[in-house]
């Protein structure tokens, strides 16, 4: 479930100005282009969010573990950028596990302002802070968080701390997360802080498996992509008439997950045919990687100065402490 806070982004400015806001809409959009596409934020429906929380536990996926390690071992220096009397924004929350240990490591936060496009799920999470959490202001912002919104009145005199993690940064695409940085920037305000969880660039034969790995839950959460436009959009996909396949494209800094035809078919969704060669893929997903020092340019471009970094033993993650 954590993952519906996902369904807000904005992949891409490109194919988001292609299609509008409608599911159906996008698809017919995506895959009447060449080559075909699909935005990743469609991943994201009941079935797809509990297989990403389940890829989150698998041994190739480094990510989501070593992100935690970062942050319950560096929560003290940490809590070192947080001002006193400050507010925790968090943009697209899904799971709050990141967030708390934010909150247990910084006494002197004021309040915390989870924020989520899906205002249910949203709801229940800031109720469970605010029972664990009494001292301090849980307030919830049902919105896009990649889009201008209001932050809660009783924070406007307070400092704030914006809080990205999950290396979400890596599914935008490079000039969408400068516009995300900058947005952010808007929103907090001049003299506040960004916490951003960000995935590194490192050894391809790593990256691969993260994205391919054995127990084939990635490839599920993929492929569920088609079983949604089956379920919704009264498609036929043959899911087993599809592979998934993912790798990572050295030159772009990115793995890439496609959908791969594995016969030339005919598939009808939307109530619109779509003719796929055998060898044809739906793109599906960036996950952008990044070194520390093309992350920081990424932030300075977006008008941040780069704080410090926290890593991992590895140097497979990366947690940035930016200022505006
Ligand atoms: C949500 N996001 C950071 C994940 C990633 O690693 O890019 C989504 C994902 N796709 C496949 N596995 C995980």
């Amino acid at each position: 479930m954590a993952a519906l806070a996902r369904s807000a982004l904005r992949y891409s400015a490109r194919h988001e100005a292609a299609a509008s806001d409608s599911f159906a809409d996008h698809v017919v959009a995506g895959l009447s282009d060449t080559p075909k596409w699909l935005s990743a934020k469609y991943f994201y429906d009941a079935a797809g969010s509990e297989l990403f929380e389940e890829i989150t536990r698998l041994p190739e996926y480094y990510p989501t573990r070593t992100e935690l390690s970062i942050l319950e071992r560096c929560a003290k220096d940490i809590s070192g950028y947080v001002p006193l009397s400050a507010a925790l924004v968090e943009f697209g929350t899904g799971s709050t596990k990141k967030a708390r240990l934010v909150i247990d490591a910084a006494p002197q936060l004021a309040a915390y302002v989870p924020v989520d496009i899906s205002a249910e799920f949203l709801a229940a999470e800031a109720a469970a802070v605010r029972r664990d959490v009494p001292w301090i202001a849980v307030l919830p912002v049902a919105a896009d968080f990649t889009r201008d919104f209001d932050l809660p009145q009783q924070i406007r005199s307070r400092p704030r701390v914006g809080f990205f993690p999950g290396s979400t940064i890596g599914n935008f695409e490079p000039e969408d997360a400068t516009e995300f940085l900058r947005q952010a920037g808007r929103v907090l305000g001049p003299g506040s802080t960004m916490i951003v969880g960000v995935d590194l660039i490192k050894d391809t034969a790593v990256l691969d498996a993260a994205y391919n790995d054995a127990a084939g839950v990635t490839a599920q959460f993929n492929l569920n992509i088609l079983a949604r436009m089956n379920r919704e959009l009264g498609g036929n996909f043959d899911l087993a008439s599809f592979r998934h396949h993912a790798f990572y494209n050295v030159g772009h800094h990115r793995i890439e997950m496609h959908l791969e035809s594995r016969k030339s078919q005919t598939v009808t969704v939307a109530g619109r045919r779509f003719e796929f060669r055998k060898g044809e893929t739906i793109h599906t997903e960036n996950s952008y990687k990044y070194t520390i020092d093309s992350f920081r340019a990424l932030a300075r471009e977006a008008g941040w100065r780069w704080a410090t970094t926290w890593t991992d033993e590895n140097n497979y993650f990366s947690v940035h402490a930016l200022r505006l």
